[in-house]
């Protein structure tokens, strides 16, 4: 009580109090961070985070040949891009036998810590060789992702790296593999992930959040009979570790997937984006891909998504045949597919949304020049179809069907359709009935990037 409360008034809160039970303290969650030298923080309901694959001498034949020739200047680029282009963290990988793996992992890094543009975002630092994993955990600034340790080699030495990370101040991917070999069933990828979530949480304190779990993407409709339920079994892995291995994430090496699609893209992007769409659903939290080799998963031609969905689900067992001959089909389509013009012939309302929703920019301007024509208002274009785009794309987004380097392409298109326009919306319209000026005085300076930066940053928070 406090000044004018009297024992009468305190009696009467203890009785009513009793009746209750005291409310139980919520212990707040601790979030998945990374960072490189900016945060990545992953809440409820992030999107899924990709991690771009290009750097890595294993997966890029022309970043092999970049750092084979001590090219670091042109391989940065590779970083650059990757980033500018929506990559939230970069996997960095220089295994190879002709590589001297530790000298180059500790340049590359040194080097990429100098380009704010790239050190930004979190590195995961790929490599098979514990030391070259401590070499470059040594240059991190931020809090980067190990990938990856596992209990392959037994315990002692898992337990023996894990404190090494967690001392790093890293976050570790944990590979779904045991003294036994790679798990390549359900079973035996959810025995590894529990063991190894038990030793680390309970007899080292690794957080809980910090640990990574990749229960394996292997490459399907291989013509082995073993692999054809190799997605099936890594999806309904995802959804076990997100129900009972608190506070972990999930991650997977996405292209592994379509290793037996090699040379034909339009298969290897269905592909990727019909997994990840169900995968994303399942709970899986981030991926390395190659953002370029996705698409959005509603514009994937429908008999082709029923192939490629046949083999992701083991749904027949003549779906990889199907598959292959199907996939033959649209590799000789390939090159028409591609100069597919057809929208061109829809109303330019519908052909801005397509530019948009696809990242096209090649014909933005004459469109924008047609609707421009069209409206009374020039504002009236963004307002209307430009908006209207955008929405699709947020929504698109929103559901888990676009991902971010996606959007950072419809995001160029809107600034150059916006750009386009803008000296057309200063100066208010010879027509213009007197009191509806405020209008065109409201958004006289709104700028191509204050459009674009408040939609992306509506679409990523
Ligand atoms: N899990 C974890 N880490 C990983 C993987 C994983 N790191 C490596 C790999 N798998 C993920 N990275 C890639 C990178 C590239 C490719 C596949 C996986 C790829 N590259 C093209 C190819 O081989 O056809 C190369 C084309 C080119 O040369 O440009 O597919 O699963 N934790």
């Amino acid at each position: 009580g406090c000044c004018g409360t009297t024992p009468d008034h305190i009696k009467a809160i203890a009785e009513l109090a009793e009746r209750y039970a005291p409310r139980e303290i919520p212990q707040p969650k601790a979030l998945p961070q990374f960072s490189g030298l900016e945060p990545l923080i992953v809440y409820e309901g992030t999107n899924f985070i990709n991690v771009g694959e290009r750097t890595n001498v294993a997966g890029s034949a022309k970043f092999r040949r970049l750092i084979k020739e001590e090219n670091y200047e042109e391989a940065l680029s590779v970083a650059m891009q990757q980033v500018k282009n929506g990559a939230q963290v970069i996997d960095v990988n220089m295994d190879e036998g002709m590589i001297e793996s530790e000298e180059a992992m500790t340049k590359f890094l040194h080097l990429i810590a100098s380009e704010p543009d790239i050190s930004k975002v979190p590195v995961m630092i790929d490599s098979s060789k514990w030391s070259v994993i401590e070499a470059g955990l040594k240059c991190l600034q931020g809090k980067g992702i190990v990938n990856s340790i596992s209990l392959k080699e037994g315990e002692e030495t898992f337990k023996a790296h894990a404190k090494k990370i967690k001392r790093y101040g890293a976050a570790a991917i944990v590979m779904a593999f045991d003294e036994k070999g790679q798990a390549d069933t359900y079973e035996r990828r959810i025995e590894i992930c529990e063991r190894a979530y038990k030793i680390l949480t309970e007899e080292i304190e690794f957080p809980a959040q910090d640990i990574i779990f990749d229960p394996n993407i292997l490459a399907i409709a291989t013509g082995m009979e073993d692999h054809n339920n190799y997605a099936v079994d890594y999806i309904k892995t995802v959804e076990w570790i997100k129900e009972n291995l608190p506070e972990a994430l999930v991650s997977g090496g996405v292209s592994n997937l379509s290793f037996s699609f090699r040379g034909n893209d339009a298969v290897r992007e269905a592909m990727h984006t019909s997994f990840l769409y169900h995968a994303i659903k399942a709970g899986m939290d981030m991926g390395i891909v190659n953002a370029g080799m996705i698409e959005i998963y509603e514009e994937i031609p429908k008999d082709l998504l029923e192939k490629v969905e046949d083999v992701i689900f083991n749904r027949r067992e003549d779906a990889t045949d199907h598959l292959i001959q199907f996939a033959e089909k649209v590799k000789s389509k390939d090159k028409i597919v591609i100069k597919d013009d057809a929208w061109r012939k829809n109303k330019v309302e519908d052909r801005l949304s397509h530019a948009l929703i696809k990242g096209i920019v090649e014909f933005i301007e004459e469109d924008i020049e047609e609707a421009r024509l069209k409206y009374e208002f020039p504002i009236q274009v963004i307002e209307g179809p430009l908006m209207n785009g955008m929405g699709i794309v947020g929504d698109l987004f929103g559901e888990g069907k676009m991902f971010l380097p996606q959007v950072v392409k419809s995001a160029r298109v809107m600034k150059k359709a916006v750009a386009f326009l803008q000296p057309y919306i200063g100066s208010p319209s010879p027509s213009l009935p007197q009191g509806e000026s405020d209008t065109s005085e409201k958004f006289g300076y709104m700028t191509a990037d204050s459009i674009l930066y408040s939609k992306l940053k509506e679409f990523v928070e």
